[in-house]
């Protein structure tokens, strides 16, 4: 089994600025932890992070062909990309959204999302073990066929 591990704008910046709002773990270090979890689940992990909205739809086409599942943190763009949206509707591989802080807890602006309802499910609010979380319960679905 493959998951595709998508992460948004500035989330290359984590645990470098910002660290009261979204702590002091770096991505690598995320990347790191996620795939000591993935080989205890035994799947395949591929990360990839961007700053650029068409590289990010581009990521998830390829996931779409050579993963069996997506973990994304779309970041600012979960609350109005349309096109993100359509690219994670448009491929048959089921997507978990990730969000570090409690978005529902933050500025109005950031309780809407437009990728939810294409996605399978979310995680939010529990800082870098969020994509634990959504790591495992995708895993999880994927193998007992109750995510397709
Ligand atoms: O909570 C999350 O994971 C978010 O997706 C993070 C996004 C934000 O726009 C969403 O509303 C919620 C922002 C990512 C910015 O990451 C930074 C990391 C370090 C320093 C500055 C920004």
């Amino acid at each position: 089994m493959k998951i595709m591990v998508i992460n948004g704008p500035n989330l290359n910046l984590l645990g470098t600025r910002e660290p009261e709002m979204y702590g002091d773990t770096t991505l690598e270090t995320i990347e790191t932890r996620l795939a000591s979890l993935a080989h205890e689940l035994d799947v395949e992990l591929e990360f990839v992070q961007s700053n650029s909205e068409g590289e990010l739809i581009d990521h998830i086409h390829r996931a779409g062909t050579r993963a069996d599942g997506i973990v994304i943190n779309p970041a600012a763009y979960t609350h109005y990309s349309i096109a993100i949206r359509d690219a994670l509707a448009a491929v048959s591989a089921p997507a978990v959204e990730v969000h570090m802080t409690n978005v529902h807890g933050r500025e109005p602006f950031r309780r809407r999302s437009v990728v939810s309802a294409v996605c399978v499910g979310g995680l939010w609010g529990f800082g870098a073990a969020t994509y634990e979380g959504a790591l495992r319960l995708l895993v999880d679905g994927l193998n007992a066929d109750e995510i397709s």
